[in-house]
């Protein structure tokens, strides 16, 4: 079992116990051991492998250790059952469902018998759950739509959940036998924010039955729904499925560009083949003879002219081999016939991280960790943006502590060299437009960030008025998450994107890719907009932890995916142009 699902049947004990009216104290120990389990960079069964103590870890008693020992052993948990006995599991979705939470779920289940998102919608259609007390209307509305948003993106997994549910499965397979090559394609190639299945595709000899045994044999897998000669398909314990392709070497280049998809990418290239009398299929690329019909004949007839590597079918097509993450069909396969390609931003371009969290507010490091590790990232600054005191509930920082977190900034700054710490905070943007901060502490600051956290009902013409004024106000530097956004939780609020590049390329303001893949905010459509207008595009990683500043690569897929480049990421100056364009507006007439 891997840690991702250790602390997913761990959540959802925590979930039914809290549904169950247990004890808070409990439910607590839960919740932290949850959020410890997933901050691990070790797998918990090497660690129960060597015999280590797990109740060293934080949040982690001898309970919740025994535990995870039972979760490794048997694949399985008792007190789960147990409870399960008592309160129905399907109650857990519904305490996901924005608006409901536990308290909520519980009083539905008991007042209305409702078990099932199903039976909640019914319940809310015909009436009933607006007769509750602590419901009414605006619940009602408001619990319909994250419904159609659970269906939207159910069975649909974040990307970075996927990286770690697929690791153990990839180093399974690679100790295949006859397995010669492994490659993941379909949307994970592409690197998209949500994977619907995971597409494997293994290069051996053909027949091979013993690799299509050996994938059915991974020990995570709960259901084999197809195993053939060349194709198999599995569902995960965590529910996640994989189909695995088996693939001869000779069409291995044709089969990972078919199955990278997308769909659309491959008829755009389809027709470009046909154009030139060739055909395209997971196969390879084959020149027909005249007046034969390609879908009267099987598909590897006709001359073979490419297909062992992906390369050679772009070239075989007078096409330049195209990154996976452009691969959408918006235009990529004319750029790749006209030699015109982007040349995408890297993770090596990045510079820096310009939006973190410490202690100071709701971060789990303090402002000296959070340095080390950026410095031991290679950025050359970064900016230490904790909350302002409009988001109470995780202590932001008033005006009266900002110079208590400069004192210290100043006295981590001087430890430490090669990394330029910019003082810095996440500042609220208010209903009006108005920030969450004095003008005194906005203009001692290096940077500012500002962003959204509150009231996200609001219609799409205030809260469009909402974001402009804020960033009209003249020390805002970036404007964070721009839509609020969390994948497969929160659609994005009502605003409109258009008018707030413009105003930010009008105010020379920067706009993030907020990295962290519960949001990958803004989304590549608008990021690939900003670069448009010549808005500059921050790639920063809202980190709460050490770990998750390493979130950065996935907003650089994101950036990558909206066709960036290293010029258009405001991130990738070295710290001098950094200096001068934090000074941008010094030198005007403003
Ligand atoms: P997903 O799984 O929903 O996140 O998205 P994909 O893109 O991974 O889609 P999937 O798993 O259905 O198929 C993987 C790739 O295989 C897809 O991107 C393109 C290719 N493919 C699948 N079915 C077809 C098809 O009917 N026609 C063409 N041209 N390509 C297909
Ligand atoms: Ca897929
Ligand atoms: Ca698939
Ligand atoms: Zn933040």
């Amino acid at each position: 079992m891997e840690n991702i699902e250790i602390a997913g049947v761990l959540e959802e004990l925590g979930d039914l116990l809290e549904i169950n009216g247990s004890n808070p104290f409990r439910i607590r120990a839960y919740r932290n051991a949850v959020r410890t389990v997933l901050g691990l960079t070790r797998s918990l069964s090497a660690m129960v492998e060597a015999e280590e103590d797990l109740t060293e870890l934080p949040a982690i008693g001898k309970d919740m250790s025994a535990h995870i020992v039972e979760l490794l052993e048997t694949g399985e948990l008792a007190r789960l059952a147990e409870v399960a006995a008592e309160v129905p599991r399907s109650l857990v979705q519904l305490v996901k469902l924005d608006g409901v939470g536990p308290k909520k779920t519980k009083k539905l289940w008991e007042s209305l018998g409702v078990t099932t998102v199903d039976e909640l919608e019914k319940a809310l259609k015909d009436g009933r759950v607006e007769s509750l007390e602590g419901f009414g209307a605006t619940s009602v509305e408001k619990i319909l739509t994250s419904i159609e948003d659970f269906r939207r993106y159910s069975g649909r997994f974040l990307i970075s959940q996927v990286d770690e549910l697929i690791g153990p499965l990839l180093a399974h397979m690679r100790e295949g036998p006859g397995v010669e090559r492994i490659e993941v394609a379909g949307s994970y190639r592409r690197r998209k924010e949500t994977i619907g299945d995971v597409d494997l595709l293994v290069q051996a000899e053909l027949p091979a039955p013993a690799v299509m045994e050996h994938f059915t044999a991974f020990g995570s897998v709960d259901r084999v729904v197809a195993a053939g000669d060349t194709r198999g398909a599995v569902v995960l314990r965590s529910g996640l499925e994989v189909d695995l392709r088996v693939i001869p070497g000779r069409s291995f280049g044709a089969a990972l560009h078919y199955f990278t998809g997308s769909k659309e990418h491959n008829v755009a290239v389809r027709q470009i083949a046909q154009r030139q009398g060739l055909r395209v299929n997971e196969w390879g690329v084959f020149r027909m003879p005249e007046g034969v019909d390609p879908d009267e004949v099987g598909k590897e007839e006709g001359e073979r002219v490419a297909g062992g590597t992906e390369e050679s079918v772009f070239d075989v097509l007078d096409l330049a081999w195209v990154p996976p993450v452009l691969r959408e069909n918006r235009g990529e396969v004319e750029a790749a016939r006209d030699d015109s390609l982007p040349d995408l931003v890297t993770l090596e371009d990045i510079q820096g991280d310009l939006h973190m969290h410490s202690t100071w507010s709701d971060g789990k490091a303090s402002v000296e960790e959070m340095a080390q590790a950026c410095r031991a990232r290679g950025y050359r600054y970064m900016a230490m943006s904790d909350h302002s005191p409009a988001l109470a509930m995780v202590g932001g920082i008033t005006p009266e502590r900002a110079a208590d977190q400069w004192e210290e900034i100043a006295r981590v700054q001087e430890g430490l060299d090669g990394i330029t710490i910019f003082k810095s905070l996440e500042v609220d943007i208010l209903r009006d437009g108005s920030l969450d901060m004095t003008d005194e502490v906005l203009e001692a600051l290096d940077l500012v960030v500002v962003s959204v956290h509150s009231l996200m009902d609001m219609d799409r013409v205030s809260m469009t008025d909402r974001v402009i004024t804020a960033i009209q106000h003249p020390q805002v530097d970036i404007l964070a998450h721009p839509t609020g956004r969390l994948l497969a939780r929160r659609e994005p609020f009502q605003i409109e994107m258009e008018e707030v590049l413009q105003a930010a390329r009008d105010l020379n303001v920067a706009v993030e890719i907020n990295a962290s893949p519960h949001r990958l905010d803004l989304n590549d459509v608008h990021a690939h907009r900003a670069k448009e207008l010549g808005v500059r595009v921050c790639i920063s990683t809202d980190a709460h932890s050490v770990q998750r500043l390493d979130h950065m690569s996935y907003g650089v897929d994101q950036a990558r995916r909206a066709w960036l480049n290293k010029g258009d990421v405001l991130n990738t100056m070295t710290l001098k142009q950094m200096q001068v364009w934090l000074d941008r507006r010094k030198g005007t007439s403003a």
